[in-house]
């Protein structure tokens, strides 16, 4: 069959150049399959999918079927482009995050009309299996983690088992990426060097810890890791053969095992691979790390590593987040990740339920204190499939039009609380306060940001950075209020 693998244009994340690296590994699996994949993502893109549908016809080779990949708050565009490619004649396969965690909502009217199949969890194996099928001319039935209206009739396979052993999957297909578009590993923050070539490798997947804003249905409480021998060899590939400058780690929690985290470092030095610079995306567990691990990252060529820090204050942390880590280990990470010469960014939320002006307070101060290169200060946003969304649903209310609104960038409220302690507007003063505090009230701070060379060379993006980030928009005080006066919609699960 001759497939196209698409994400959808993230309008939300105005600087995404990231590659989908789910649609990598689907594509690698089928390829192996002797299926014909291309990789569409519109992020990168200048042209819409039409052009290479049109393209296929006019070359005779038309298009058979279109899979799409898509997060909450591109689900929207998701369905804008099945509705596109129905009506073109290709099969229609939904799958990633959101399908995982509301799978029914897209065979429900009017997405029935467009979408033909969608797949829970994780599907590589399956998605072939319902491919094969298709092109045989056959009419699928039960295959893990499949739903689809046959007739008026709703079929729903079990899921699919997460994928227990790693090694077994093809590396992902990376040269089917127009590698030269993606350039930012780290988009919340800055590139690391804006003309990279930045893939990025998943070396285990899944985490056993259950952070109540987490979508655990996505990510899997098994941790799964492949073996470091398989790692080293994707990475060699990367570098060596497909001229990697940039790598970055975007496990979930890479470092869960110490030995085999200081394993794979080792042989990172040993194969001569630490010549490239890499990260940690997401971050990396505070606790599950000593000295020795941040030197030998250092050896093994990583140069910036972030944590998820969350909260200043113990009862958030352990009580309302559950992050499963002190402030005190936080503490210990950073001083260890400083002395072995990492550069260290950190993560900090800002209005989970529970959150007062003395907590986000107290999260400015710690921020300040571990003052890592890189402060990422985010308003806690309800995804569905999460604890979080279920402790508002039940004591507060969701503020959403569309699940486009749970884009990162928008900078409002996401929700309330029925509880006098917690309150909106305070959430987004100490937010942006945060930025302010940390940016720009440090004359080194400021210094350094007007050193760094992309600031000057992308002047439009940093002026709309700053705009968001110190300056806020006039309308956001008013929008709160109208959202606390009821006009917001409440976002339901089915
Ligand atoms: C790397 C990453 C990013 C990167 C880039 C993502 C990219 N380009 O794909 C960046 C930093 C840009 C990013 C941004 C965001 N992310 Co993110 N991110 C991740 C992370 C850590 C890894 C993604 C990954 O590579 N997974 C590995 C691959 C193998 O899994 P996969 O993509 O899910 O694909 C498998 C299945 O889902 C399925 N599948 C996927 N697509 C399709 C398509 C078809 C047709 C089929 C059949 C199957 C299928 O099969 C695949 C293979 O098994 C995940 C956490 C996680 N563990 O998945 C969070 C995660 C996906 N992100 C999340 C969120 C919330 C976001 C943001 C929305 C944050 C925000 N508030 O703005 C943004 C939105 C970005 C966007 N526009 O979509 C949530 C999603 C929750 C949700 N309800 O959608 C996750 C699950 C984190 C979490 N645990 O809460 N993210
Ligand atoms: S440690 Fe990270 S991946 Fe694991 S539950 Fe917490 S936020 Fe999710």
């Amino acid at each position: 069959m001759r497939i196209i693998l698409a994400s959808p244009e993230a309008k939300v994340w105005s600087a995404r150049k990231h590659i989908p690296l789910g649609l990598g590994y689907l594509a690698a699996v089928l390829r192996e399959g002797g299926h014909e994949v291309m990789i569409y993502d519109a992020a990168i893109e200048d042209v819409t999918v039409d052009f290479y549908l049109d393209r296929g016809e006019m070359e005779g080779r038309p298009f058979d079927l279109i899979g799409i990949t898509a997060t909450t708050p591109l689900i929207e565009e998701a369905w804008q482009m099945a509705a596109l490619c129905k009506r073109r004649g290709l099969y229609t396969v939904l799958g990633g995050p959101h399908l995982t965690i509301m799978p029914l909502e897209s065979l429900e009217a009017p997405h029935s009309d467009y979408v033909d199949y969608i797949f829970k969890g994780e599907a590589e194996y399956s998605f072939l299996e319902l491919v094969n099928i298709l092109e045989a001319g056959g009419e699928p039935g039960v295959i893990p983690g499949i739903h689809f209206r046959r007739g008026d009739e709703l079929i729903i396979s079990p899921e699919s088992p997460m994928i227990p052993d790693l090694d077994a999957l093809p590396f992902p297909a990376h040269d089917l990426f127009k590698i030269d578009r993606y350039t930012n590993l780290q988009p919340l923050t800055d590139g690391l060097d804006p003309n990279a070539r930045s893939f990025t490798i998943l070396t285990s997947r899944g985490c056993p810890y259950k952070c109540t804003f987490c979508s655990k249905p996505v990510t899997g409480d098994t941790w799964r890791a492949r073996s470091v021998e398989s790692v080293v060899q994707e990475w060699k590939w990367l570098v060596h053969g497909l001229g990697a400058t940039e790598i970055g780690v975007t496990d979930d929690i890479w470092n869960l095992k110490l030995p085999r985290a200081k394993e794979l470092c080792r042989r990172l030095v040993e194969e001569g691979l630490n010549t490239v610079p890499w990260v940690t995306v997401h971050g990396m567990k505070a606790n599950h790390g000593d000295l020795e691990l941040y030197q030998l990252m250092k050896a093994a060529g990583c140069k910036r590593v972030g944590f998820g820090v969350e909260n200043g204050d113990e009862h958030m942390l352990r009580n309302v987040i559950r992050k499963g880590q002190t402030v005190d280990m936080v503490r210990e990470a950073f001083a260890n990740a400083k002395a072995a010469g990492l550069q260290t960014m950190g993560f900090f939320i800002f209005g989970m339920p529970g959150d007062n002006e003395e907590t986000m307070e107290k999260t400015i101060q710690l921020a300040l204190e571990l003052d890592p290169k890189l402060a990422n200060f985010l308003l806690a946003a309800p995804f569905p499939g999460t604890v979080m969304y279920d402790v508002i649903m039940e004591g507060g209310e969701v503020y959403a039009d569309n699940w486009t609104d749970f884009a990162i960038h928008e900078q409002k409220a996401r929700f309330t609380m029925h509880d006098d302690n917690y309150d909106p507007d305070l959430v987004l003063k100490k937010w942006r306060e945060a930025y302010r505090r940390f940016y720009l009230y440090r004359p080194e701070r400021v210094w350094e940001k007007m050193t760094f060379k992309e600031n000057w060379t992308n002047l439009p993006n940093t002026v709309a950075q700053m705009k968001r980030f110190f300056i806020g928009n006039k309308d956001q005080a008013m929008e709160v209020q109208d959202a606390i006066g009821g006009s917001a919609v409440k976002q339901g699960v089915n």
